[in-house]
């Protein structure tokens, strides 16, 4: 059914049932178009989920949608870090077609044009209201923010009819939250400024000042100190403004359930962004300790109890038949993130990467491949897929299923993949990590060779930097053990030619970053 038709047909019924009895209006409600919530998780590894194997650490929440739906077992974010995977997911444009698509600091400017396609632009054009709760870490306004008068470009300016965000990361300045481009809370005698580069004087650093510190930094992080935890970049000012770290998973968790019953009577589309398990982990207190890992084991455990309780909503709500939830993750896991906070002292038996090679940084699976999943009551049957798919398909897609005509270029309509109803996916996947690419095909990944150290020490990943091409086979070899680029040239030859054409560079072109 079309449902810009469907839309049409609604607004007529209602208002010629407008007089009739609170019954049919009821009936003209339960036909609207499907809503479509994103729920995104931040380094959240391939095996931090109980449905993607892990028996370590539970996430009955996540399990519930995973098992009631389709769980993807070659679903990818678009790259290992956060700010290009968000960037592909709401643009459907890969991240490395845009020079600036890396990790951006708090001042950075709006990373999406506002000429731009998005998936909420579209979605208003179909007729929705759109609405994004969480992490943002897109950037904002021009690169001049005054952050004490209305902050735009932003989310409002590339499709969002709400706003309700922190600007970058937990662990990034300001730790504000930013309310449709107005600082919330904030009081104007005390005004914010903020400085990626040099400290405001006589303002505390937790480089220079550990006796105010809750939480230790363990490398970067040593800027100014929010909450006695200290951050990268420097911040003056708006102290009545500054989050609480630990409220801030209830915080956003209020804001999307506020959100979905505000909205409930028409299509909506929420991009609620969980801001776990990024560091610095700050779990509420009534989830410390509950996962014997440690503060990224709790945090977890809060995010699926959030999870949880928000499909409550929906489900109070009558919501729960006429939505589409995608649950994903930006990048995979990382244990020490630049702070001491036990995740690996306490990780034990856990795998946050599951079977897979690397973690978040990484141009090996675990990097890119994530928990996946698609649920919607009613109208899709549970089950597994092994269909490759990417969060870049989201915007094809849900153009599809609300009977849009926009395209984007890389973004492949998936619909029938993603309601189970077809086993083709993708073709192929170009994957990214820390301005690198490699490229995925069928059951092959190819790595080309890239300068730099094999390992980043401090956060102890493998991010698949090697002198010499790797070819794995990863129905054979999940793990990407067994580099077959040498007994199989003529597989790795046809990779390097399909690889070089969709990046538009010749392999001896290819950046070699050095990296730090
Ligand atoms: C890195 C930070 C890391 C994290 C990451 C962004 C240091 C040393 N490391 O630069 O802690 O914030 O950026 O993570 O500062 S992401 O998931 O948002 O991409
Ligand atoms: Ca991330």
């Amino acid at each position: 059914m079309k449902v810009k038709g469907i839309i049409k047909i609604l607004i007529l019924q209602a208002i010629l049932l407008s007089c009739n009895a609170p019954e049919q209006n009821k009936e003209v409600v339960e036909q609207k178009a499907p809503n479509v919530i994103i729920i995104y998780a931040d380094d959240l590894g391939y095996g931090d989920v109980g449905a993607y194997g892990s028996t370590e650490l539970k996430t009955p929440n996540i399990d519930r949608l995973a098992n009631g739906g389709m769980r993807f077992t070659n679903g990818y974010a678009s790259s290992a870090t956060c700010s290009p995977s968000r960037y592909a997911l709401l643009t459907g444009q890969y991240p490395w077609r845009n020079k600036n698509a890396k990790i951006l600091p708090g001042t950075a400017p709006l990373l999406i044009s506002t000429q731009q396609m998005t998936i909420p632009k579209m979605l208003k054009q179909s007729g929705y209201h759109t609405g994004i709760v969480g992490k943002w870490h897109l950037g904002l306004g021009d690169g001049q923010v005054d952050w004490n008068q209305h902050i735009s470009p932003g989310p409002n300016e590339v499709g969002f009819d709400y706003a309700y965000i922190m600007a970058a990361t937990q662990d990034r300045v300001p730790t504000v939250y930013i309310e449709n481009g107005k600082v919330v809370n904030l009081d104007p005698n005390d005004p914010i400024e903020i400085d990626y580069s040099k400290n405001f004087e006589g303002e505390p650093t937790g480089k220079d000042n550990p006796e105010l510190l809750k939480m230790k930094w363990h490398h970067g992080h040593n800027n100014s100190i929010v909450n006695g935890i200290p951050r990268i970049g420097f911040m003056k000012g708006g102290e009545s403004a500054k989050w609480v770290d630990e409220d801030m998973a209830d915080h956003f968790l209020g804001k999307a359930q506020e959100y979905i019953k505000g909205h409930k009577d028409e299509p909506f589309f929420l991009y609620y962004a969980l801001q776990q398990p990024h560091v610095p982990r700050t779990p509420h207190p009534r989830f410390v300790g509950k996962s014997g890992m440690g503060p990224r084991g709790d945090v977890i455990v809060e995010a699926d109890w959030c999870i949880g309780e928000f499909i409550k909503t929906l489900e109070t709500e009558g919501l729960l038949e006429n939505t589409l939830i995608i649950l994903s993750s930006d990048n995979g896991p990382v244990l020490n993130d630049g702070y001491y906070d036990d995740a690996v002292e306490k990780l034990g038996k856990h795998t946050p990467a599951g079977p897979l090679r690397g973690g978040k940084y990484s141009l090996f699976e675990a990097g890119t491949r994530v928990p996946f999943i698609t649920y919607w009551e009613g109208e899709i049957q549970p089950g597994v897929s092994d269909a490759l798919v990417s969060q870049i398909d989201f915007l094809a897609s849900l153009a599809a299923l609300t009977d849009s005509d926009v395209q984007v270029g890389d973004s492949q309509n998936l619909l029938d993949v993603f309601k189970g109803k077809s086993e083709k996916g993708r073709d192929n996947l170009v994957l990214e990590a820390t301005s690198r690419t490699a490229f995925r095909k069928g059951d092959w990944a190819m790595i080309p060779p890239y300068k730099g150290p094999a390992v980043i020490k401090t956060v102890n990943i493998e991010i698949g930097n090697a002198n010499e091409f790797q070819l794995y086979n990863l129905k054979e070899d999940i793990g990407e053990q067994n580099n077959l680029a040498e007994s199989n040239p003529e597989k790795l030859e046809e990779m390097i030619a399909e690889f070089e054409s969709i990046r538009g560079i010749e392999y001896k072109e290819t950046e070699k970053l050095e990296l730090k």
